[in-house]
């Protein structure tokens, strides 16, 4: 907890008044949030384009004035989690079930800044199984589409029941073991017709805040 607190109070700092930024969703970026909170209660004026409901509620109640991003030409910076992050900054997202409005706000964003603790550096993605949100028509036929991809999947549940993400949509969660080109994959996946998105976020993320148990923290 200690490492992700410093971690998401530290990525705020990156924020100038006037900015319209993106606030990403997770337990990490939690803590962004609410230092984010904090500063505009002492005056700092900014924006925020929320990537779940969860988030725009915890913002909302943190008294951040949000918008949509079809509203706004682009987005200054925005500051997210991750579950997976490789020494080219290549990234799995999508454990919390936001990865579609994560990558889309993250596409709409001059800097993405990625708030982890060290637990989440690897040598390679896929030891995190690569969440895909889908759409609900026919899923177990787009299901063996995506197990063509020599990995095996399973649909995400929640309280026993098939999780449903913010936008109507299911999950897999696809164990493709080493991911050796995560571009090429997440590229490949999006051409499947019920495939909504993937959580592997390629040269997307330009700074990554890593929180030690010790306290200290590194920016990559
Ligand atoms: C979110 O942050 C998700 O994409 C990712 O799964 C999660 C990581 O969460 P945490 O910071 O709680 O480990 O953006």
């Amino acid at each position: 907890m200690k490492a992700k607190k410093l971690t998401g109070e530290k990525a705020a700092e990156y924020i100038e008044d006037g900015m319209i930024i993106g606030l990403g969703t997770g337990s990490t970026a939690y803590y962004a949030i609410k230092k984010v909170g904090e500063m505009v209660r002492n005056g700092l004026k900014i924006k925020a384009v929320p990537t779940s409901k969860e988030t725009a509620e915890l913002a909302a109640a943190e008294g951040i004035e949000l918008v949509e991003l079809a509203d706004v030409e682009a987005l200054d910076l925005t500051i997210d989690g991750a579950d997976e992050v490789d020494p080219d900054f290549n990234l799995i997202k999508g454990g919390g079930g936001a990865l579609l409005r994560e990558k889309i706000v993250a596409s709409a964003t001059e800097k993405l800044i990625i708030v982890i603790d060290e637990s989440k550096l690897v040598e390679h993605l896929g030891s995190f199984h690569l969440p895909i949100e889908i759409t609900p028509f026919s899923w177990q036929y787009t299901q063996r589409m995506v197990e063509k991809f020599s990995c095996s999947s399973k649909i995400r549940k929640k309280d026993g029941e098939i999780f449903v993400t913010d936008n109507g949509n299911y999950i897999l969660d696809c164990d493709f073991g080493k991911i050796e080109d995560p571009l090429k994959i997440s590229v490949e996946l999006n051409k499947l017709p019920g495939v909504v998105e993937n959580g592997i976020f390629a040269e997307m993320a330009e700074i990554v805040v890593v929180g030690y148990n010790d306290g200290h923290i590194d920016v990559l």
